[in-house]
């Protein structure tokens, strides 16, 4: 008997395409959009495809780059970074629905080139964070944010790239470990998808993703403790104790690439700081690229973002590589951490 599915929850069904989903959910929220942003996504997606697949090549190319031959692999011995860089610009910049990119890896935005067409996005992208993790074959990733144009000459501009988070369109992640998964939202759920290498298409893995209220993982790099300040230490010393507003103590869990602690907490619930210190006065994370786009996923799987003084998508980027302090995860638990940030601690009955 053919399970009969309802059509309303077709888009929710697990093993549905990437393409397929997109297309839905553009139909069902917007029937009268042309389909830019689909288009958009479905680039995206090809290059993390490609990307997928050379990562899983790096480890063996770097064994090969160890005899030192310039062979046609040595294309992938390039720093895979600037590797990914370039096959995202590559595969966005010809579409027609960009009108700016700015990415990481440059310091300036990266115009659309005159032999192409202009559209009505810009694409704001960290190629591969964590890429340092890379030799030790630990999980690293690309993360997107899109975001509406508001200039009208005849190319984008800066101003189309510093706006608020909150003014995204689309944001997500692709996170390449022992399996690749796409996340993404429109404003609609989060939806994470898994790339199957034998039909080459991200399937739908994980429908409509909620982040836990409150989580027992905390994730950050205790390396610099002495570089906090005390509202952080004291904030950092609870969760590790019994005396925090849970009344138990956290797991501490840093694998030290943000896609990689970002994903773990998303789904299993918990904490990520990556606060101010002394040698990062503003932090170390990039606004536009990661903490934008990270905070835009968090919230629509009902968590939260902050600087511990500011919502992360109220923020008005002041320049491209704007840094900030970055505390992103399960609300409870953020709206404790940021407590501590104004000096009025919530106690176990969260009052
Ligand atoms: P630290 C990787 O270099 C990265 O940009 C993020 O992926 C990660 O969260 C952070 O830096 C780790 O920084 O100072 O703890 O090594």
């Amino acid at each position: 008997m053919a399970q009969t599915l309802n059509d309303h929850d077709n888009h929710r069904r697990i093993g549905i395409s990437f393409t397929e989903h997109i297309a839905e959910s553009q139909h069902r929220l917007s029937p009268a959009a042309r389909g830019e942003l689909t288009s958009l996504l479905l680039h995206l997606m090809i290059a993390a495809k490609i990307i997928s697949r050379e990562t899983r090549k790096a480890a063996l190319v770097d064994v090969l780059g160890l005899t030192g031959r310039t062979n046609i692999q040595g294309e992938l011995v390039q720093k895979l970074d600037e590797y990914a860089d370039d096959i995202i610009i590559r595969n966005l910049r010809f579409t027609g629905h960009l009108c700016a990119m700015a990415s990481e890896e440059h310091e300036d935005i990266i115009p659309i080139p005159e032999r192409y067409a202009i559209g009505n996005y810009t694409l704001t992208f960290d190629p591969l964070d964590g890429s340092s993790n890379i030799d030790a074959d630990v999980s690293i990733g690309t993360i997107f944010s899109i975001q509406r144009r508001i200039s009208d000459g005849a190319t984008g501009t800066l101003q189309d790239i510093l706006q608020r988070g909150k003014n995204q369109v689309c944001a997500g992640y692709i996170i390449y470990g022992p399996g690749t998964i796409m996340v993404y939202t429109t404003g609609h759920g989060v939806h994470g998808f898994t790339l199957d290498p034998s039909v080459g298409e991200f399937l739908l893995s994980h429908p409509d993703i909620r982040t836990p209220d409150e989580g027992r993982i905390y994730s950050v790099n205790e390396g610099n403790y002495y570089r906090w300040d005390e509202p952080t230490r004291a904030l950092i010393d609870a969760l590790k104790s019994d005396r925090n507003y849970r009344g138990q103590s956290y797991s501490a869990r840093y694998i030290g690439s943000l896609v990689a602690d970002f994903h773990r907490n998303l789904l299993y619930g918990g904490i990520f700081l990556y606060p101010a210190d002394s040698k990062s006065p503003s932090g170390k994370l990039r606004l536009l690229p990661e903490a934008n786009p990270l905070a835009f996923v968090i919230e629509h799987a009902g968590g939260l973002a902050t600087t511990g003084t500011q919502r992360i998508l109220d923020i008005e980027p002041r320049r491209l590589h704007h840094r900030v302090p970055l505390i992103i995860g399960s609300r409870k638990d953020v709206e404790y951490a940021e407590s501590h940030y104004r000096g009025r601690v919530l106690d176990n009955a969260g009052g």
